[in-house]
């Protein structure tokens, strides 16, 4: 109705960078940059382009993204080839083992570029937001969020959520980071550990045999001096499902809306916890990962939407597109079956359908109880902030 808080119509703006499209990080690499320009090509058959302002930027400077990463770090990133690399030694040398660059972090074409567009995505998008020009801005190329302040990690070369929320707190007073991917948000985590104006709050695959990032996002992890407590880390076992992921997530982050007062959201929608993903063991359907979207929506503060991980491209693009109709308040509106555009073939194995089946025989190994005492213990550090 009306009357209902959720339906105040909100100003989306989307950002679309076609240079990022064609970056390669090679045949065997699991990341593959082309999923975003599926994903926008989704997004524009079925006209959610009508609905939101495009948000066209110039890439972020040197001195942007200096702002967080270490400078020696910057200069490396900026000079790096892949013919300077091979020539230098390859992997092997102190300096890429030093910057992480290798197997997981390529010295791939054109790295430098990518960077710069993917980051100053996500600095146009918390702008547009801290201006009150926008009330949701999305970067679906953003949300690297394993970058470190001097080094590549799990596929991040530089932190661009980092940067938008620096964006952010020079205008709002509270920034809550949200991280939907299956995996760990250690870089983000580790940026604001201390800092008491951020709440970052990780769900993921439990990291503790080995899972990347191993060792990271512990229940217990929950930051450190005044930032105690503004640490939040929600750990999974494999084959988690849309029912037992929502009693978690929704207590949690009702909880952390409540205690934290954020004034600004900025999320991470990793398409990495969908079901049949190549990397990761959860079984989200993309109506259950974008019931995370609606729900931090719904709060009606200004909302960063970025990317992240997703290896299964077609998955990765319906789940996007569907995310950009939530973003929009356009959900009910958009039908079930992929249009015919450049890229349908890529949705045979799901049939032509936006809403691809989850695995039926994937056994749970997330317990009734271990969801309640999860949740337990979540809720009550958060109690403890207000206390
Ligand atoms: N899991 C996993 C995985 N797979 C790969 C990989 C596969 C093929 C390649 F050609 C190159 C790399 N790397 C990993 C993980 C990193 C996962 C990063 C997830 C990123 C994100 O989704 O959260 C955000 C975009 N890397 C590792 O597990 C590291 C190693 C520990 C294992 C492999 N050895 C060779 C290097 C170290
Ligand atoms: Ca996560
Ligand atoms: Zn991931």
């Amino acid at each position: 109705s009306p009357s209902c808080p959720d339906a105040t119509k909100r100003r989306v703006c989307y950002y679309y960078d076609g240079g990022i499209a064609n970056v390669d990080f090679g045949e065997d690499h699991v990341m593959v940059p082309r999923r975003v320009d599926m994903a926008h090509a989704l997004v524009r058959s079925y006209g959610l382009l009508d609905h939101m302002t495009r948000l066209r930027t110039r890439p972020a400077t040197e001195h942007e993204i200096a702002a967080f990463h270490e400078p020696g770090y910057v200069g490396f990133l900026r000079d790096l080839t892949p013919e300077a690399f091979n020539a230098a030694g390859g992997e092997m040398t102190t300096t890429a083992q030093k910057y992480k660059i290798g197997y997981d972090n390529p010295a791939i074409a054109g790295l430098w570029d990518y960077c710069r567009r993917y980051a100053g995505g996500s600095l146009a998008a918390a702008r547009a937001l801290a201006s009150r020009d926008a009330d949701v801005a999305i970067n679906w190329s953003g949300g690297m969020h394993h970058a470190r302040r001097g080094n590549a990690s799990g596929f991040c070369f530089v932190n661009d959520i980092v940067l938008a929320v620096n964006e952010l707190l020079g205008h709002f007073g509270r920034v809550l980071y949200v991280d939907i991917d299956v995996h760990h948000g250690d870089g983000v985590e580790a940026a604001f550990i201390d800092s008491n104006r951020v709440m970052t709050v990780s769900f993921h695959q439990r990291t503790t045999h080995g899972f990347f990032p191993a060792g990271k996002g512990n229940l217990r992890d929950v930051g450190e001096g005044q930032g105690e407590l503004h640490a939040v880390n929600v750990p999974m076992y494999k084959g988690m499902d849309d029912e037992g992921y929502h009693l978690l997530f929704k207590p949690i982050m009702e909880k952390a809306m409540g205690v934290f007062q954020p004034e600004a959201i900025v999320m991470q929608c990793g398409g990495d916890s969908l079901s049949g993903d190549r990397l990761g063991r959860l079984n989200l359907s993309v109506a259950g990962h974008a019931q995370c979207v609606s729900y931090m929506r719904s709060f009606n503060v200004p909302l960063l939407l970025l990317g992240g991980g997703g290896y299964t491209i077609n998955h990765v693009a319906a789940c996007w597109c569907y995310e950009t109709a939530v973003a929009v308040g356009k959900e009910k509106e958009i039908d079930d079956h992929i249009p015919v555009h450049c890229y349908d073939g890529y949705y045979s194995s799901q049939d032509y359908k936006l809403h691809y089946p989850v695995d039926k025989k994937r056994k749970n190994e997330n317990t009734s109880i271990y969801i309640r005492d999860t949740a337990t213990a979540v809720i009550r550090n958060l109690s403890a902030i207000k206390g």
